[in-house]
């Protein structure tokens, strides 16, 4: 699946911790794409590979059935062992050259980057899109950077690819991105933390496609 801009407008990334009780990961999942994520990131940083494996097999066909790119973060082997669309990785992970032999041309390869020098690297390596953050305080995530919107904005203007914003984004604080130049949002707790999963996604797609070029 090759990436369009559009895939990037509301960008799910999982994590089984944040669910609110009695919910699957793949009940959230559908509840998710029913309120028009556009893409979806499984990223569980407590499961082990066959767990994440089992999940990526699980989460696919109700991607396919959306025609909603599945990436996996940080696991180059798991996403091509599950035939995912692709992987998130970041400044830590495999190198994205590297991660580009083994994907091949056609995967998805994102990358996360904090300043325009990275987010150059990223793109002149491979990548495919950027998700720049922290944005805003997030608890899902710890020693995040934060990053300004003016620093958003400069790499959205310095490279070609899409980009995405990240950390902390809410329904009420993405329209303070809006005029950045990001393709989209990606967010973990304004959905996978909330009762009503459907209806959050589908208000965070709203202010996403107000604040998206
Ligand atoms: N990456 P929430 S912040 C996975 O700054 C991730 O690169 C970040 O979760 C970064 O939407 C983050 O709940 C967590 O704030 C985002």
């Amino acid at each position: 699946m090759k990436l369009s801009p559009s895939d990037l407008r509301l960008y799910a990334v999982t994590d089984r911790r944040a669910l609110p009780a009695g919910f699957t990961l793949a009940q959230a999942v559908e509840a998710a794409l029913g309120g028009g994520v556009t893409c979806l990131q499984l990223r569980e940083k407590e499961a082990s590979a066959g767990e994440i494996l089992t999940l990526a097999r699980t989460l696919l066909p109700l991607c396919r059935t959306r025609m909603v790119p599945l990436l996996i973060n940080d696991r180059v082997d798991i996403a091509l062992a599950a035939g995912a669309d692709g992987v998130h990785l970041g400044q830590e992970d495999l190198p994205l050259p590297e991660a580009r032999a083994l994907l091949g041309p056609d995967r998805i390869l994102g990358a996360t980057a904090h300043t325009v020098e990275e987010a150059l690297r990223a793109q002149a390596e491979g990548a495919d899109y950027l998700g720049v953050g922290a944005m805003f305080p997030t608890g899902t995530k710890t020693n995040t950077i934060p990053t300004s919107a003016d620093t958003l904005k400069s790499i959205c203007a310095a490279v070609s690819i899409p980009v995405v914003a990240i950390g902390g984004v809410t329904a009420q604080n993405l329209p303070t991105l809006s005029g950045t130049g990001i393709a989209g949002a990606a967010v973990v707790s304004a959905i996978f933390s909330q009762s009503d999963l459907t209806a959050a996604a589908r208000t965070l797609r709203a202010a996403a496609d107000l604040a998206a070029r």
